[in-house]
């Protein structure tokens, strides 16, 4: 049996109910056996079976009091998953259905990523299973203070770094932030996604979605392509969605759907960002209100149907398997020939397969939404210089990432014969950082 499938056997029978940590391990894995074939001293390492164990699983207990003055209580985890090549960094996900399942393979797949935009920065991910929808603004307080009265003792500016991701957003880090300054007495760069007025960095905001319209532009770019005139769907109506539809509006893209999890709306004269944003950004209400506001907008119920809108370019930036095989086929019957994955693991992998046979250029999570947790790392660069960088300095800098992001999985899969196969691509050229330090480390 091959090395890498070994090492995939024992992590499913070693780690039995985590369905999404062997779905990513699967996709990360398999695309790794040219690196590991030409490297033999991998094996003797216990190199893989090394990658795939956390460094450090830490599980806590969340207790806060509701409004009604009810005791709650949640579940807190931070999976420290590497730092071969930095500290931990990547985010903290609060939504009901957060599990250790998901916050690995969110982890797994953050080391690559964060290797792939050439920072030091290693891989974490953590998060709770509270849900912030329809809590007070003060409850979400105090269930962040709680939850940082336990992680402050793990985190660090220069040990482990977290930021946000789905239900964590500029007003959770702000909470979060407060309490660790509290107890620590320290105004350091423990977090990002910091508002601009305590040590935030322009861009970070606008980060993943900008930076994922930035590589789906590039490859366009390199087969003699544009986005202006494309139709565009963007699952999701978050801070990623958000920030895609505006890059992708601004270089001439007619997106015509988004959605929450209750339902999407149509608008196939072009979706009013401003109507989006003063209903998700301001008043923290549901989508179905867009087609209240916009004269000829359509809501449906559900999320699936939005797949079936005939488009150029799909960028699913909501949540993990939002794309099965079923919508895949769909897509790709209706013309669909750029998909950019904004959110993490948003196509299961009989819909990778789908899009990749069909020759549909797939730019695989880890590689396109890479943007956010690089601009992260301009974030702690700038808090541990005591700099401030302009908007266009900031900008320029995560173009200049996003399209070497795109060239050096390119150059990757082409190196190791799987040319245009992107996931295998982002894949090796993610590994082959980490494997190099981890190897110059010894065994620890
Ligand atoms: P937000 O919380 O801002 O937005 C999440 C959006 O996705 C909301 O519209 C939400 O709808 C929708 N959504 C969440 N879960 C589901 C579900 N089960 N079914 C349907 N829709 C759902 O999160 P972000 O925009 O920050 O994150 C979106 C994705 O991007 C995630 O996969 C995240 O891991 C990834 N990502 C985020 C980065 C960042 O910098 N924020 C960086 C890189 C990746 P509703 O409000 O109804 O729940
Ligand atoms: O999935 C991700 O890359 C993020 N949620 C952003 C992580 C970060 O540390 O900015």
């Amino acid at each position: 049996m091959h090395y890498v499938d070994r090492v995939l056997r024992e992590l499913i029978e070693k780690n039995p109910q985590e369905p999404e940590f062997h779905q990513a391990a699967r996709e990360i894995l398999s695309g790794l056996k040219p690196i590991v074939d030409r490297h033999p001293e991998y094996e003797n390492a216990a190199l893989l079976e090394r990658f795939v164990e956390p460094e450090r699983a830490i599980l806590f207990r969340v207790p806060w009091v509701d409004d009604r003055g009810v005791v709650r209580v949640n579940k807190g985890y931070r999976v420290q998953f590497n730092s071969a090549i930095g500290p931990y960094k990547g985010g903290l996900r609060f939504h009901p259905s957060v599990n250790l399942s998901i916050v690995k393979f969110l982890g797994l797949e953050q080391i690559l990523k964060n290797s792939l935009t050439g920072l030091p920065i290693g891989g974490g991910k953590g998060g709770s299973d509270f849900d912030p929808k329809g809590k007070s603004d003060a409850e979400v307080m105090r269930f962040c203070q709680s939850f940082m009265t336990e992680l402050y003792r793990h985190v660090g500016q220069d040990t482990d770094v977290p930021a946000g991701d789905i239900g964590v957003g500029g007003r959770e880090i702000g909470y979060l932030f407060g309490q660790y300054k509290r107890i620590c007495g320290e105004h350091t760069g423990v977090l990002t996604g910091r508002g601009l007025s305590y040590g935030g960095s322009l861009v970070r905001k606008e980060a993943t979605g900008y930076g994922l319209v930035y590589m789906v532009e590039e490859a366009m770019k390199c087969r003699g392509d544009t986005l202006d005139g494309k139709t565009v769907l963007v699952s999701g109506s978050g801070n990623v969605a958000i920030y895609a539809v505006e890059k992708a509006q601004a270089l001439g893209a007619k997106v015509v759907a988004m959605y929450d999890s209750d339902g999407y709306v149509y608008d196939k004269n072009g979706i009013k960002l401003n109507v989006v944003k003063q209903i998700k950004e301001i008043e923290r209400g549901r989508i179905k209100e867009y087609a209240k506001r916009v004269a000829g907008a359509e809501y449906h119920e559900g999320c699936g149907g939005i797949w079936n809108i005939p488009c150029d370019v799909a960028l699913p930036c909501a949540t993990q398997n939002e794309i099965d095989a079923t919508s895949a086929e769909l897509l790709i019957k209706n013309g669909v020939r750029y998909v950019g994955e904004g959110a993490n693991m948003p196509t299961t992998l009989d819909g990778i397969a789908l899009f990749q046979s069909a020759g549909v250029v797939f730019l695989p999570a880890k590689a396109a939404n890479a943007g956010g947790v690089a601009t992260s790392a301009l974030e702690m660069a700038q808090s541990s210089g005591r700099m401030f960088w302009s908007f266009e300095e900031v900008d320029a800098k995560l173009k200049a990432i996003m399209t070497g992001i795109y060239h050096n999985m390119d150059g990757a899969a082409r190196e190791y014969g799987c040319e245009g196969n992107y996931v295998a691509g982002a894949n090796i050229a993610g590994f082959a950082k980490v494997a190099d330090a981890m190897m110059a480390q010894g065994i620890v």
